[in-house]
């Protein structure tokens, strides 16, 4: 990428397209290009086509996708399902036809089967069943870098993938019903230091393990690759460090300073018990992350504070 190429961020405005962007201008990009839902329709595919080739953008950013916590995943299992791939489908096709130099396709942890062996190496892809909640947001994204790696092996297009995991930061989605777990825990603990409130319940046993990013670390590392890694093979995004679900409203709870009980609603879902990613290609690649969890959940609920004051 040159400082005059045309970058088209699609999802701009997303936790992980709004990181993106950020990163893109830091670096020195001038000729940024996003658009909102209501200026082009990335379900319509004409839409996606005519856009395409107006712009015509050199390099394409993919961060646009139906996303969602576990409870979201679980209950809309049609939306996640067709809107992902409906969204990948054009987005990936339209950047064949327009001749885009490159786009980088953004997957999800949750690709990886259920019960597979930990950290989760690239090769583990397919060789086991699916987590029941979001098998249908990981077939989709499964379908996607399949696309990807489908349009390289019979069109030659520089489309590469990668596969970030659980993601958290600025411009997140804190909607209880369908966010993910840290936002949700934010507000959670926020709302109940504001309300004076004795407890507040988390969902499940605490039990599993998760393994976060901070968004603007995901964007580094989508610029870094853009500019460094043209693989078939798709490349995991991760930390390298784990947390269970108690520690981490454990740790929220004292960042935010909250002074009660933590309840566990356990007919709520744990989802997949572990989700560590195994990121050596990457790191191998000269690429570490540089913000660790307890300094990113400070700054993830400075931007909270930030909207809620608005
Ligand atoms: O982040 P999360 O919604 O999704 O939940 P997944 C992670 C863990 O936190 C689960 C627990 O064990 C939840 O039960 N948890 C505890 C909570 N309290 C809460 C709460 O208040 N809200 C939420 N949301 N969780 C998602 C996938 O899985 O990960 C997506 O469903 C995607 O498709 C994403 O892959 C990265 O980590 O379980």
């Amino acid at each position: 990428m040159k400082e005059d190429s045309r970058i088209y961020v699609a999802g701009h405005h997303g936790l992980v397209g709004s990181a993106i962007w950020r990163e893109l201008q830091r670096q020195g990009f001038k000729n940024l290009i996003g658009r909102r839902r209501r200026e082009v329709d990335l379900l319509d595919i004409a839409a996606v086509q005519k856009f395409f080739a107006e712009i015509k953008p050199d390099f394409v950013f993919m961060a646009a996708a139906k996303v969602g916590g576990i409870h979201a995943n679980n209950t809309q299992p049609a939306a996640f399902l067709f809107e992902n791939l409906q969204v990948q489908n054009n987005l990936i096709h339209a950047a064949y036809q327009a001749e885009v130099r490159k786009l980088l396709f953004l997957g999800s942890s949750c690709i990886y089967p259920k019960l597979a062996p930990q950290p989760l190496k690239e090769e583990y892809l397919l060789t086991s069943e699916l987590e029941p909640t979001n098998q249908w947001y990981a077939v989709a994204k499964i379908a996607g870098l399949k696309l990807c790696q489908a349009y390289r092996r019979q069109y030659g297009c520089d489309f590469i993938s990668a596969m970030p995991t659980n993601m958290y930061g600025p411009n997140d989605n804190y909607d209880l019903e369908s966010s993910h777990v840290l936002p949700a825990l934010i507000r959670k603990f926020h709302d109940a230091k504001t309300s004076f409130a004795a407890t507040v319940t988390c969902w499940g046993t605490g039990a599993p393990l998760r393994e976060f990013l901070y968004a603007d670390d995901l964007a580094n590392a989508c610029v870094f690759l853009m500019q460094h890694y043209s693989e078939e093979q798709f490349i995991n995004v991760g930390s390298g460090s784990e947390i269970t679900i108690r520690e981490l409203s454990e740790l929220v709870k004292r960042i935010i300073g909250f002074k009660g009980e933590i309840v566990w609603d356990e007919s709520k879902p744990d989802g997949t018990p572990r989700k560590l990613m195994d990121s050596s290609r990457l790191f191998a690649l000269g690429w570490k992350p540089k913000v660790n969890l307890e300094t990113g959940i400070r700054m993830a609920y400075e931007d909270f504070l930030s909207k809620q004051l608005r």
